[in-house]
């Protein structure tokens, strides 16, 4: 299989990932900035498809009319010249200092009007690039102090947001879709929809449902102690599996953004497995961006930040040919089928069954011995496990 990245990919990265210039709360800058055309063109020569920006990204907040779209006539100049797209946009309403409560949440108003017509005017600008994804992160959307925020109201405004935005693209007719990113703090103390579940549970109060799906982080559930792998089951099996975002974390703690694969590397061979091979019939189960969504590390120079940018794709790569090694292999299958992990497809209830039948099968029951069931055999998780990890360390096939 080829290590090497190519269009066919799907890989994406955003903007502030290859251009975070290393600042963080103990200590500023400690690389240049990096101007969008040279990541437009670094990009497409590692193989990667696509670009992704908040609007403060290409242009600084505050910029006048004529500077935004000096910025953005540079950027789709690069992306005619190299034939990168932009799959997806996202906007910034948490770095300028008016968003200090929160954009669409804010407690004061005049914000929370603000915000609405920032995020118009970068639907616009997603439509005209052809993003096909509007990406919510709302990392200020939250509160410090239980008495500071009233949590009802405040997702009845961010409903109120969602649901005039789902009007918008559609009035607009533009075929873009929104996913909404959780994550349980930081910067807030709390950020509200924290984890993938809470979103869920969210899309489904709004009026068009069918627009909104999820953008979950790996590091995002990986601090909260969830298992990222099993949440993107969710997401797929509830058909939200609109984006999702690729990168490291090891534990709960700060928001890493390593590396993909530099965190819970199981976990990250368990969910290319999912989206490669988790399909209906055996195929990926998601087709969309695979975008990272991560940070180079201070420590690094710009040489640092490319390298750290292939070793994301070639990671993915990596995990992608194990993971097929992994589903080829005829031991697996034996243990899968030993581990009863295919018997789960079958449905619990026979055709037809109803319950008055169920009572009346004793087998089922009354002579159901639980104590003789298993022998005392067990399911042989652990080999199953064992295999998976001698596959992701190269020990096999
Ligand atoms: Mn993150």
């Amino acid at each position: 299989m080829a290590l090497e990245p190519t269009r066919d990919d799907k890989f994406s990265f955003g903007l502030w990932t290859i251009g975070y210039n290393g600042a963080d709360p103990f200590g500023g800058p400690t690389r240049a900035p990096l101007d969008v055309v040279e990541a437009v063109h670094k990009l497409n020569e590692l193989g990667a498809y696509g670009l992704t920006f908040h609007d403060d990204d290409l242009f600084a907040f505050g910029s006048t009319d004529a500077e935004r779209q000096t910025q953005i006539d540079r950027l789709k100049q690069a992306l005619a010249d190299t034939g990168v797209i932009v799959p997806m946009v996202t906007t910034n309403l948490f770095s300028a200092p008016v968003f200090k409560d929160g954009g669409f949440t804010s407690n004061d108003r005049g914000v929370r009007r603000f915000a609405l017509r920032k995020v118009l005017r970068n639907i616009d600008l997603a439509a005209e690039l052809g993003a096909k994804t509007f990406v919510m992160w709302g990392g200020r959307e939250g509160a410090e102090y239980d008495s500071a925020k009233d949590i009802r109201q405040a997702l009845e405004r961010y409903r109120e947001a969602v649901n005039m935005l789902g009007d918008y693209v559609t009035d607009k007719g533009y075929d873009i879709r929104f996913a909404i990113e959780p994550k349980p703090n930081e910067p807030r103390g709390d950020i509200l929809l924290p984890t993938l579940g809470h979103a869920l549970a969210f899309i489904n109060t709004l009026e068009r449902p069918e627009l909104v799906g999820v953008n979950p982080e790996v590091g995002h559930e990986q601090m909260a102690g969830l298992n990222f792998a099993a949440g993107i089951a969710q997401a797929l099996y509830q058909g939200k599996l609109y984006h999702i975002d690729l990168n490291g974390q090891r534990g709960i703690k700060y928001d890493q953004d390593l590396v993909f694969g530099h965190g819970d590397l199981q976990n990250a061979f368990a969910l290319v497995d999912l989206l490669e091979n988790g399909g209906p019939n055996g195929g990926p189960a998601y087709d969309g961006p695979r975008h990272f969504d991560y940070k180079p590390s201070r420590t690094e120079d710009i040489t640092g930040v490319w390298d750290s940018a292939a070793a994301n794709m070639r990671t993915y790569l990596l995990l992608k040919e194990r993971a097929a090694a992994f589903r080829a292999d005829p031991e697996v299958q034996e243990q899968l089928a030993a581990s009863r992990v295919l018997e789960l497809s079958q449905n619990t209830l026979g055709d037809g069954e109803s319950y008055d039948d169920l009572l009346a099968d004793r087998s089922a029951y009354e002579e159901f011995d639980t104590d003789a069931y298993f022998n005392g055999k067990g399911f042989g998780f652990v080999r199953l496990q064992q295999l998976a990890l001698e596959h992701l360390l190269g020990a096999r096939g």
